[in-house]
């Protein structure tokens, strides 16, 4: 423990010492340059540049970052702990440069060094530590707490090698591993000081304390040790810069020197290598369950050093455990910090000596549990026997809150067998496991969906029991995305026009862009609105032409898809639509339709065979349609490669058309939906997720739906579906499918593609087949409205104007309010 420190005179204090001119900042730039890089000039890499300028803006971060710590401190205050064991959150030098209203000094800095500032930006790699949805959430999640001024600390693993880089590959995917650490990180603070130690393996004891309590001691096999890495983020033209500490794990000492003892040199390096481990790779699944016990390793390390560190924290303030819930509100994303409930009752009840019932009103007062997925296959449940192997104690401690908790429901349920068996933390099959979303339920006094019909969805079905027990837990916090990150930073021009029009508080107050209603049909800004999607997309052709060869038309209908690569997602049904267009334009050359350019991009899990199948089924039918001269000019089909927050960011600007196809009641919410319609493009979706609050803010008018809905298909299901009955009736639908089955498009080969087929043909679980038509359909009413083109941008203007619901901070101050009970805190510079 540090002692703390006798006061000491401020020396800055007055000094203007932090100047936001463009010669300061080029000054900065040049002595970080000399001093932390030790490089001069004329030698200096881009990596150099990027660094250096880094670090100049970094030390006004970390300014902040110290004032807010030091207000956090003093205050005492409630502070919002976010456990997620992912994290997207994008390169942080342009977004820091916005928060501080830096860019045109920043800018005018990196000139006067002959440097242009995008350049020096592109250097950043950004940081891929999560797989999708989950992950970019939560880091739009942090950026709105610091924007709102919450005291918050995001808690995480710093995975060593984040999610892989994709590359293509004869039209396969390829993974390489994700290096984002080889030329350094200037944003993270490493704290070896901050550690604490998580225990894993062994077996238990008990014992009776010198009062004669019962306890129970853990004695495990080994020990590994978490290092803080601390990452400041930036609220947006405010002071508040909150933390995202991410654990790495390592070695303990001790362990090396006892090996060292008796002359196991090897021993003790195997051992080092084996704890480090833990924080090594990002799992790329993101459903699936792998059953792995390095995965459940990977959270338990988390969660223990996250919990240990609250309690560091709290006693620091010199308050008493019995305040953990009135200092942390700690909220779970997804059931991956799950364990965080078992953990917390050892901790208090193992290692502060609590009784049962103290930790337990603790435990049940401190977590809320947002749930992300209604995928049976993606429930997260661990076998029993990887539990015991890996976390005995936590083991034991689950059994016991599932006796205690199954003891409630008898005396609620009398002589209900079936309801222990539906609501109990374990599943009997052929081997027992934990049902981590069950335990996430006793464990939290609030759980959430991430959109109404998802909210709707887990009361009526997924969670249904748990519901009927505690309806008063159950809520709906619809997710929301970074307006500063995914229309500022990704759209400047749309921006600019923007701010003209209502003043910055946009950037703030997205629902201020209701005021652009008025312009909706106004031709003079229609025509500007249209010059900009213009400029955006023929940036993003030149882009597309550098990273895969294939030439598009800046003026053709850009459509795009981009998201992981998923069957509920249903990539193959916009192909199997994109092959029907391709007939009829051969069948008919003078079909009056738009141009298109049908754009995909995600990445599948390198063991999900049927997503990697689907990214070989675009990539085929684009080789041959992009080399058949019939249809030239008039549609493209591009795979842009390894699908990421950067290029998102290319991306959204430039798209006329939103894809949001899922099977109703599949997406929980989606967010990519969002960060396209905010862009001023149009969504064609189905009833699901957060498309259904699209719909109602923009307007049925101004959104193209198809398809089942919720109810519909859950209906179809149960009366027996048969995809072949499409297959039959549908000519132009079996068209397509006999088209890919004959090897058109796999250069004679009738194999490859087989599989996907078969599926389709003899389960569809996600009834491609039965959408298939409407869909079709929707879509040629697209290419209808896209050529009356006031009629499209007027539907384009209403969408950006209305989408202000789905501004991150909104979902924020919904937590903030509902859930976490707490207020902002501005902190003033000293
Ligand atoms: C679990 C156990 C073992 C291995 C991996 C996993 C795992 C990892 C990641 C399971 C799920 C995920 C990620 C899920 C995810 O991204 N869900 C998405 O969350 C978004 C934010 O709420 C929603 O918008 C999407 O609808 C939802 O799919």
């Amino acid at each position: 423990m540090t002692q703390p420190h006798p006061p000491i005179p401020n020396p800055f204090a007055g000094v203007e010492f932090e100047s936001h001119s463009p010669q300061a900042i080029q000054q900065d730039i040049l002595s970080h340059l000399n001093f932390a890089l030790a490089r001069f000039p004329a030698v200096a890499t881009s990596n150099d540049w990027y660094l250096a300028a880094a670090q100049a803006i970094r030390d006004r971060v970390v300014r902040r970052f110290l004032a807010t710590s030091d207000s956090y401190r003093q205050l005492k205050s409630r502070t919002v702990c976010f456990l997620s064991a992912e994290y997207l959150p994008g390169p942080h030098l342009p977004l820091m440069v916005l928060n501080l209203d830096l860019h045109d000094a920043f800018c005018e800095a990196l000139q006067s060094l002959g440097l242009n500032c995008h350049q020096v930006y592109d250097m950043e790699e950004e940081p891929g530590l999560g797989n999708g949805g989950l992950g970019r959430l939560a880091a739009c999640y942090m950026e709105s707490l610091a924007t709102l001024q919450i005291p918050t600390i995001g808690y995480g693993i710093r995975y060593e090698f984040g999610i892989f880089d994709q590359s293509i590959r004869d039209g396969w995917q390829v993974e390489q591993t994700d290096k984002w650490l080889r030329l350094g990180n200037p944003w993270e603070f490493p704290h070896p000081e901050i550690c604490h130690e998580v225990k894993l393996g062994g077996r238990t004891e008990s014992y009776h304390d010198q009062q004669g309590h019962y306890r129970v001691r853990w004695i495990p096999e080994r020990v590994v040790k978490g290092i803080a890495c601390d990452t400041p983020i930036l609220g947006y033209h405010v002071n508040t810069v909150n933390l995202l500490r991410l654990w790495k794990a390592e070695a303990i000492e001790s362990f090396d020197f006892a090996a060292f003892d008796t002359g196991d040199y090897y021993g003790a390096v195997q051992q080092k290598v084996q704890s480090e481990t833990i924080s090594k790779v990002l799992y790329p699944n993101d459903d699936r369950l792998a059953g792995k016990l390095l995965r459940l390793a990977q959270q338990a390390f988390f969660v223990s050093c996250s919990l240990q560190d609250m309690i560091r924290i709290l006693r620091q303030c010199g308050d008493p455990l019995e305040k953990f819930p009135e200092k942390y509100a700690v909220q779970l994303n997804d059931t991956h910090p799950a364990l965080a409930i078992p953990e917390l009752m050892r901790l208090l009840v193992d290692e502060h000596f609590l009784d049962w019932e103290s930790a337990w009103s603790i435990t049940q007062r401190s977590f809320g549990y947002t749930n992300h997925t209604l995928l049976p296959e993606a429930l997260e449940t661990w076998p029993v026997a990887l539990l015991a192997q890996l976390l005995p104690r936590h083991l034991e401690i689950i059994y016991e809150i599932n006796r205690r908790f199954l003891d409630e429901v008898r005396l609620r349920y009398p002589g209900d067998q079936q309801r222990l068996q539906q609501l109990s933390l374990f599943s009997e099959g052929t081997e027992s496991r934990v049902r981590m979303a069950h335990l996430a339920c006793v464990g939290s006094f609030s759980i959430n969906g991430v959109a109404e019909l998802h909210s709707q969805l887990l009361v009526d079905r997924t969670l249904q029991p748990f519901y009927q027990l505690w309806p008063q837990k159950f809520g709906n916090v619809t997710n929301g995305v970074s307006p500063r990150r995914f229309l500022a930073l990704a759209n400047p021009e749309l921006s600019k026009l923007l701010t003209e029009v209502v003043g910055e508080k946009w950037m703030t107050e997205l629902s201020s862009l209701r005021c652009l209603e008025r312009l909706a049909d106004d031709a003079a800004f229609q025509q500007r609105w249209q010059n900009i999607k213009r400029t955006n997309k023929r940036q993003l052709a030149q882009i597309i032409r550098n990273r895969t060869g294939v030439i598009v038309d800046p003026d053709s209908l850009f459509d795009v898809q981009v998201k992981r690569l998923h069957e509920y997602k249903r990539q193959h049904l916009n192909v199997l639509s994109v092959i029907c267009a391709y007939m009829r334009l051969k069948r008919n050359p003078n079909l009056s339709i738009p141009p298109r350019t049908v754009l995909f991009a995600g990445k599948a899990a390198p063991g999900y065979y049927m997503a990697k199948l689907m990214i070989k089924l675009i990539n085929s039918v684009a080789d041959t349609i992009n080399r058949d001269p019939d249809v030239a000019d008039r549609l493209r089909i591009v795979f842009f490669p390894d699908y990421n927050v950067k290029n998102g960011q290319l991306i959204y600007p430039a798209a006329d058309l939103s894809e949001q196809i899922s099977l109703a009641g599949m997406e929980a919410s989606g967010t990519g939906n969002m960060k396209l319609a905010m862009n001023g493009a149009l969504t064609i979706g189905t009833l699901d997720g957060a498309n259904v609050e699209i719909r109602d803010e923009v307007g049925a008018e101004n959104f193209f739906l198809f398809g089942l809905t919720a109810a519909e298909v859950q209906a179809v299901k149960s009366s027996g579906y048969s995809p072949d009955r499409y297959y039959q009736t549908d000519a132009q639908l079996r068209e397509a499918i006999d088209l890919i089955s004959s090897g058109f498009f796999t250069h004679g080969d009738r194999q490859c593609l087989r599989p996907l087929v078969d599926n389709l043909l003899y389960h569809d679980p996600f009834l491609v087949m039965a959408d298939f038509a409407a869909y079709d359909q929707c879509q040629q009413r697209v290419d209808q409205i896209y050529q009356q083109p006031d009629h499209w941008t007027r539907m384009s203007i209403l969408n950006t104007a209305r989408m202000g619901k789905f501004s991150s901070d909104r979902s924020i101050k919904e937590y903030c309010q509902n859930i976490w009970k707490v207020s902002p805190q501005p902190i003033q510079l000293g």
